[in-house]
């Protein structure tokens, strides 16, 4: 059945992989699903055809026959549960993967996010300048946490699983701001997952 995925026309981001279209596309060159991608503009993604497929009006959505999908931990969730590569067989090991899925969405990427708000869309105002640097602030102590747990190891449980798919997507948003290169051993388990073949293919495409 023909996996088909929404993204934007032309990425605010002019193509660096940080809209979340990226994480699915990721997900289905990891686990090897080919996929169609139906782009949509700023405008369309507010009208009634996008609208029935994501309520909220954002990218990327995920259609797969009947099965409609959005939110990108769902649909990351559901590739990895319907193809090998993305969760470990071991039943503990694959619900640490799941643990680190939410972690990377609940607990490391809102932080990120308000910086990228206080950034891009603050960015004028006159406390800006002033706020700024306790958004920074926050955001610093997950990364400082994430690196004591990571240590030496190449990924965070193990073999790489959907769980690091989604922490490397997460924190590849940090990159722009020169936070991320504040933690050379973050700076590098990032890099690794960049290095990932699957990685570079949804890079290229996007
Ligand atoms: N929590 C959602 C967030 C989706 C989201 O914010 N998508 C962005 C693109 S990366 C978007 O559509 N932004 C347009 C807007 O905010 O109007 C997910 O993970 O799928």
């Amino acid at each position: 059945m023909t996996i088909v995925i929404t993204a934007f026309g032309r990425s605010p981001d002019g193509g660096m992989g940080l809209a979340r279209d990226t994480r699915v596309r990721w997900a289905l060159e990891e686990v090897g699903q080919p996929y169609e991608v139906r782009l949509v503009s700023v405008q369309a993604k507010m009208e009634s055809e996008h609208l029935r497929l994501h309520p909220f009006g954002l990218i990327p959505t995920y259609e797969e026959g009947e099965l409609v999908l959005f939110e990108t931990g769902a649909i990351v969730f559901h590739i990895a549960e319907e193809h090998a590569g993305l969760f470990p067989e071991d039943v503990n090991a694959r619900a640490r993967a799941i643990t680190w899925m939410f972690a990377a969405l609940n607990t490391v990427e809102p932080p990120i996010l308000e910086l990228v708000t206080a950034r891009f869309v603050e960015g004028d105002k006159s406390w800006t300048q002033e706020r700024l640097p306790l958004v920074k602030d926050r955001i610093r102590d997950r990364p400082v946490q994430l690196c004591a747990r990571l240590g030496d190891a190449d990924w965070l449980d193990g073999a790489f699983s959907a769980g690091d798919l989604m922490m490397v997507s997460v924190l590849l948003r940090l990159r722009p701001s020169g936070l991320l290169d504040e933690f050379p051993k973050l700076a590098a388990y990032v890099a690794r997952g960049e290095a990932r073949p699957a990685y570079r293919r949804a890079l290229a495409a996007q």
